[in-house]
């Protein structure tokens, strides 16, 4: 299977790169193998600043790791006066794009003044370190700025995604305790202004916080609530330019990302300083190659960790030209990116299989009529690659010239785990190629012992990294469970995977009832329980369906509750209330009244059933549990129907 289909890097790329041979990455890896604590402590040294040194690298009392215990550092530092004194004071380091077609460009100079200043407001509103805020922004530079302004004073941040709805926005700024909301009146997406100050006015009304900041971003007016509501720009008015970063310890949360687990109720996931902004800054050269004279464009919202980690904290801590484009790809027309791509020089572009199918299926005319040529690497991320979309992106946008890294991780392993150094691993279509050096992963059976290559198994880490997640906000009894108990000593992922026979990783999705769309996560049971909110249904269950663009869809299938009759009119009335519960990106694609739920004789919903339903129309395997065989014939039934 393997030969065949192998890139490997091309002598032009590795002759430049910061990792050139196989060899090289096998020596990195076995030092980080063989000797752990010096490998890892070579890098913090060469990669971060610190205030002070670390008196331990790592300290591991299962499930909770420590990681550069006793160093002092910031983030914020880190990302911005460390590269002001030198050339990169003066080099963009954000080069933005609205998507009304407005541009602004920022220095590292210049993105340093913003964030002082706006942590200089923070501060003003009495913010320190240890307290918490929540930012709901659209992608402009002031949501970088937030961020970084919160790392500078050691408040920890949760960014929501624009795209989550006040109900989630809600669960969010409660379960963080979030005294301050950082937000703007509005963002542009596809020609609209996406409603933000609104939806924080809906967040709150049951919840009290201190301060809602906002910052004008579209100018239509917005209701301001006197003594919680103030303008970004007015705060910013009496404030000064200098604001020194606070020294902070290895391990303190610089933010919390809520992610979709299992069951209905979002993880909180928490990240520290130091392992975190090494892993990133260290994956920039590791996986991105980058050089001072890259232009790097991650194409995620800041919402997501794929924004945290290679829009803000990864780039601007190894001091790239980091693009950054607020709206739709697709607006006005389908080569929006492409001419971003053309006009910015970009040379190089992450994104996700979702996008890069949505754009193919528009045709090659739209990246042909620009000029690509700045491109040299690229980068996939979100879900499994499949070998169509791969071949494009090379071909089309790679004009067969640039690799691309197919990039695995997660919202809990804060950096890239597997992947290709594109300077030395030869790649294969659809596979993330190679853990990194440090990253001791492999596929398992359920009792931890490694399945034959070849064979299917689970996904583990079998050692703590630097930026793996520290615990679940206010429940570490769920970390533990979650992560460390499926497989005994090891991290559990929740993804299945097999190693082929040169040790290549192919993953092959989740395990557990998370699913996938678009390379964002939900949880199946966190859009059932959206569902059975509404006052006409009875029970709901979940599945994802294979899509074509975005990887996985999501299908439900719903029982109502007596006097009810399904109707078209309610099934576009629950995708809207599953868009209000949770957010637009949420909503099912596919609604399937029926009479009843294949259940166990324990009443759990047998998901596999349905999952088979949607992706094969024909159910097999066992189903002797099933309570009522009949209703699995009626769903199957109505399914050839259609
Ligand atoms: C970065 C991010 C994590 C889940 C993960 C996988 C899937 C991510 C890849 C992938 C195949 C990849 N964080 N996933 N990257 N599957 N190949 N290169 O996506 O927390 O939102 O999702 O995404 O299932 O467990 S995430």
């Amino acid at each position: 299977m393997a030969e065949q289909n192998l890139y490997p890097p091309s002598r032009e790329f590795a002759s430049r790169a910061h990792i050139q041979s196989l060899d090289e990455h096998r020596r990195l890896c076995d030092k980080a193998r063989q000797q752990p604590e010096e490998f890892w402590q070579e890098l913090a040294e060469r990669e971060l600043h610190w205030f002070e040194r670390w008196t331990k690298v790592f300290e591991w009392n299962p499930p909770f790791a420590q990681w550069f215990t006793g160093g002092k550092l910031n983030a914020s530092y880190n990302c911005l006066d460390r590269h002001l004194s030198g050339p990169r004071k003066d080099k963009p380091a954000i080069v933005w794009e609205g998507e009304p077609g407005e541009e602004r460009i920022i220095s590292y100079a210049e993105l340093h003044r913003m964030v002082c200043r706006f942590a200089n407001v923070l501060k003003g509103r009495g913010l320190k370190a240890g307290d918490r805020a929540v930012i709901y922004m659209p992608m402009v530079p002031e949501a970088a700025a937030a961020m970084l302004a919160c790392a500078r004073l050691g408040v920890t941040h949760s960014v929501v995604f624009g795209g989550f709805s006040a109900e989630a926005l809600k669960a969010r700024i409660e379960d963080m305790g979030a005294k301050t909301v950082i937000t703007a009146d509005g963002g542009w997406r596809r020609g609209k202004i996406v409603e933000l100050k609104a939806a924080v006015d809906e967040a709150l009304t049951e919840l009290e916080v201190r301060d809602v900041i906002v910052l004008r971003r579209t100018g239509h007016p917005v209701p301001m609530q006197a003594g919680r509501d103030y303008w970004w720009h007015e705060l910013e008015q009496s404030v000064d330019d200098g604001c020194p970063a606070e020294p902070l310890d290895s391990e303190h949360p610089l933010f919390v990302l809520y992610t979709s687990g299992t069951t209905g109720k979002p993880k909180g996931i928490v990240h520290a300083t130091a392992g975190y902004l090494l892993q990133t800054t260290l994956t920039m050269k590791w996986v991105f190659d980058l050089r001072d004279e890259d232009v790097f464009w991650c194409t995620a919202d800041i919402g997501w960790v794929t924004g945290h980690s290679y829009v803000v904290y990864g780039p601007l801590s190894a001091g790239a030209t980091v693009v950054m484009y607020e709206g739709a790809p697709d607006f006005p027309q389908f080569d929006r990116w492409w001419s971003i791509v053309e006009r910015r020089r970009v040379s190089i572009f992450y994104t996700s299989p979702t996008a890069i199918r949505a754009l193919l299926k528009q045709g090659d005319r739209w990246p042909e009529a620009h000029d690509l040529s700045s491109l040299r690497l690229l980068g996939s991320v979100g879900e499994p690659i499949n070998p169509a979309a791969w071949e494009w992106y090379y071909r089309v946008i790679g004009k067969g010239r640039c690799p691309i890294v197919d990039t695995w991780w997660q919202t809990e392993t804060g950096a890239i785990l597997i992947s290709a150094m594109p300077g030395a691993v030869p790649l294969k279509p659809g596979s993330a190629t190679l853990p990194l050096p440090g990253v001791e992963a492999e596929v398992v059976d359920l009792n931890g012992n490694p399945v034959p290559r070849g064979e299917k198994g689970f996904l583990v880490i079998r050692r703590p990294w630097p930026s793996m997640l520290r615990t679940i906000l206010n429940d570490p009894r769920r970390y533990e469970e979650q992560y460390w108990s499926r497989v005994r000593d090891s991290y559990f992922t929740g993804d299945a995977a097999r190693q082929d026979e040169d040790g290549y990783f192919w993953i092959l999705g989740r395990v557990d009832d998370v699913i996938n769309v678009s390379g964002h996560r939900l949880s199946t049971m966190e859009v059932e329980s959206a569902l059975v909110r509404h006052p006409a249904v009875a029970e709901a269950a979940v599945v994802g369906k294979p899509d074509e663009i975005t990887g996985q869809a999501v299908c439900a299938f719903v029982t109502l509750k007596a006097g009810r009759a399904d109707h078209d009119g309610l099934a576009a009335e629950l995708r809207q209330w599953v868009a209000h519960e949770i957010g637009s990106f949420a909503k099912p694609a596919e609604i399937r009244f029926t009479e009843a739920l294949p259940k166990t004789r324990s009443g759990k919903i047998m998901r596999r059933l349905l999952r088979e339903i949607v992706t094969s129309h024909a159910v097999t395997g066992d189903v002797t549990t099933l309570e009522d065989l009949s209703v699995v014939n009626r769903l199957a039934a109505q399914h050839d129907e259609e």
